[in-house]
């Protein structure tokens, strides 16, 4: 009879915790099988008052049966701790794989590069100078002193302008990257080729086409017999280079203090190839910057003598540039910190 009854017990335990798949349910059978209330122990209870002959069969069939379910119990918790770890750690390798974001250049930056990797290839030097500059460097020393109409071309952003000064001691966030020429002449003699990229400030009001901050280019090359000829091949070269195709320039005589003469420089509009279309204006022809044979009074502030060397210079805006070449339809992008803009390069 009792014999019946652990055997039922047990068939009914091994059953239950084979088919659970919770450990919290096989605690729950773990107390209700084996636990102090279970029926199982009743009989365990029981077996000190059954006959000598009953208790030497019972007792140990109840251990074996208690060890039966204790090691089913231990096994099937082993399992199910197992069977969660597969799902957790389960990996689909079909799944697309998720790219992390990589940081990479401003487009100024690429387009600063591009323009020093061409002219280093033609042989030029890549010279620097300070971004806050003595008044003189910016204006005096490139031909516009004090009460010369020609700083009325550029709107400053004055540092410190004292009253009772010395000339040229006011400072100024530069205005353009002419002022790195007479440091540069300082302590270099021709012949040189150079090119000084950098970030100059202009105190004007934004638009789609003009920043308060934004980037020239000078490029400055002097020696004995410089003409606007070699000027002309280097310009072509690099704005083929620069565009990767045939670009045409024309020279409009201009006014700059330190050039004489002076050019406005413009090339065949990049966008319709000089058939005249919205960007330029239907014109043909796109604005870059200004150039010119490098006026003899520069070389004299520079320490050079008078009439012994000739030069061109001229200034690009790097932004125009860039927004010529990606089809960029407002300066402000550059610096507005979208990154939707950004991004695209
Ligand atoms: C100059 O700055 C002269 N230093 C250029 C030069 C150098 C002439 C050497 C002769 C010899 P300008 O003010 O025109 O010139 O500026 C040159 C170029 O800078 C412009 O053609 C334009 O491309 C860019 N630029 C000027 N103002 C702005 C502005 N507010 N925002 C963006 N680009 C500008």
């Amino acid at each position: 009879m009792l014999k019946n009854k652990l055997s039922q017990i047990k068939k009914e335990a091994l059953a239950k915790i084979k088919a659970t798949n919770s450990s919290k349910e096989l605690e729950n059978l773990r107390i209700q099988y084996l636990g102090k209330k279970s029926e199982f122990k009743k009989i365990l209870r029981s077996i000190k008052d059954l006959a000598s002959q009953e208790k030497k069969v019972i007792g140990p069939l109840a251990n074996q049966i208690k060890e039966n379910i204790e090691k089913t119990l231990q096994s099937r918790k082993e399992e199910i701790a197992e069977e969660k770890e597969k799902k957790e750690e389960w990996i689909d390798v079909t799944a697309p794989g998720k790219r992390n974001t990589l940081g990479h250049l401003h487009p100024l930056s690429i387009v600063q590069r591009d323009i020093e990797d061409i002219f280093v290839a033609l042989g030029f030097e890549i010279a620097d100078g300070p971004e806050i500059e003595t008044e003189f460097y910016n204006f005096d020393a490139v031909n516009i002193p004090a009460d010369h109409p020609g700083r009325d071309m550029q709107d400053t952003f004055w540092i410190s302008q004292e009253k009772d000064r010395q000339p040229g001691s006011g400072i100024v966030l530069r205005t353009q990257t002419s002022s790195v020429q007479v440091r540069y002449m300082e302590k270099n003699k021709p012949p040189f080729r150079i090119i000084i990229p950098g970030r100059v400030f202009r105190n004007e009001a934004t638009d789609a086409s003009h920043e308060h901050t934004f980037h020239q280019f000078e490029v400055l090359v002097v020696g004995e017999k410089v003409n606007v000829a070699n000027f002309l091949f280097v310009a072509e070269e690099f704005f083929t280079q620069f565009f990767q195709e045939k670009i045409k320039i024309r020279l409009r005589p201009s006014y700059f203090p330190f050039v004489e003469p002076g050019f406005e420089f413009d090339i065949s509009c990049t966008s319709c190839g000089g058939k005249g279309c919205s960007v330029c204006q239907q014109t043909g022809w796109l604005e870059v910057g200004g150039a010119g044979m490098v006026h003899q009074n520069v070389f004299q502030t520079a320490g050079y003598p008078r009439n012994k060397y000739q030069g061109f210079a001229w200034g690009f805006g790097i932004e125009r540039l860039a927004m010529m070449k990606y089809k960029i339809d407002d300066i402000r992008l550059f610096h507005s910190g979208d990154l939707r803009f950004i991004k695209q390069f």
